[in-house]
């Protein structure tokens, strides 16, 4: 019984198999290197950390996953069916010890060297003479107020809300504060100035992102959300709504225009007449 070999297997799924294991890792890393399709480059002192950490979490898993890929394409080769008997085995103890422990370790490492861009945003403070603009989102657009030259917000109504007379805030026509306020559909902020962002929502949770900033913040009803940056470079970047919020979730986006201080003083200016008329 024993001494009889039978069904002695062919290599050739087990040498394709490890081919195509093969090219899977081949054409990740060439696409990771090459960075075809990657993001846009960060605009801000905090984007460029969070990318230095996303940069040092991509070699050290894609170290393990390529790695892991060799080794797996070299078992399927090696232990391919030479019509061979499969015998039991119930793994390895100090193996396992060690993989769960090193994945531990990798994992609140890199989480530990994060905390501090993500301490940054979310805590850290917000320095005095900082730009404050209020972001509202509803379905489907964005709204940017300014508190004007008065520096104050004006008082909010949801019973005023109404876009088509040209008050999509709800601005309360009888607070003083309110009336030079400057609403707009587009984000308009200086160079090298820190920015205070106040997230708001009046309908359901829409998403503030904006790639180059590398920030992504929820919209939700009833919070005021802060969130702050300073852009170190002018131009045009796109603003879109990153949580579905409904059919026309896909053309909710708005644009933000980053001026030099004096393309900025005097954009202001021009909205702060447009007020006065
Ligand atoms: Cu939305």
């Amino acid at each position: 019984m024993g001494s009889r070999k039978s069904n002695a297997g062919s290599a050739a799924p087990a040498v394709l198999l490890a081919i195509v294991i093969l090219l899977l890792v081949g054409s990740t890393l060439y696409f990771h290197i090459a960075k075809t399709w990657w993001f846009p480059p960060a605009i801000t002192p905090v984007g460029h950390e969070i990318d230095q950490q996303f940069f040092l979490t991509l070699v050290v898993t894609g170290i393990v996953f390529v790695l892991a890929q060799l080794a797996l394409a070299w078992m399927v080769f090696k232990y391919r069916d030479h019509g061979q008997k499969a015998h039991f085995t119930r793994g390895n103890h100090a193996l396992e010890v060690i993989w769960t422990t090193a994945t531990l370790v990798i994992f609140v490492g890199l989480g530990a060297l994060a905390t501090h861009a993500w301490g940054q945003v979310h805590f850290g403070g917000v320095e005095p003479g900082a730009l404050q603009v209020e972001v509202t989102g509803v379905q489907f657009t964005w709204t940017f107020r300014y508190p004007g030259p008065d520096g104050k917000f004006g008082k909010i109504v949801p019973a005023d809300i109404d876009a088509s007379v040209g008050n999509p805030l709800g601005l309360d026509p009888n607070d003083p504060a309110g009336k030079d306020d400057i609403v707009v559909p587009d984000l308009y902020v200086p160079v090298n100035q820190q920015i205070e962002l106040m997230i708001r929502s009046q309908d359901v949770i829409h998403s503030f992102f904006v790639r180059e900033l590398r920030i992504k913040q929820d919209a939700v009803p009833g919070l005021i959300v802060p969130i702050h940056f300073r852009v170190e470079q002018t131009g045009d970047y796109e603003i879109t709504c990153n949580q579905l919020c409904g059919l026309g979730h896909y053309h909710m986006h708005a644009m933000m225009h980053v001026l030099s201080q004096a393309d900025f003083e005097q954009w202001e200016k021009k909205q702060e007449a447009q007020n006065a008329q």
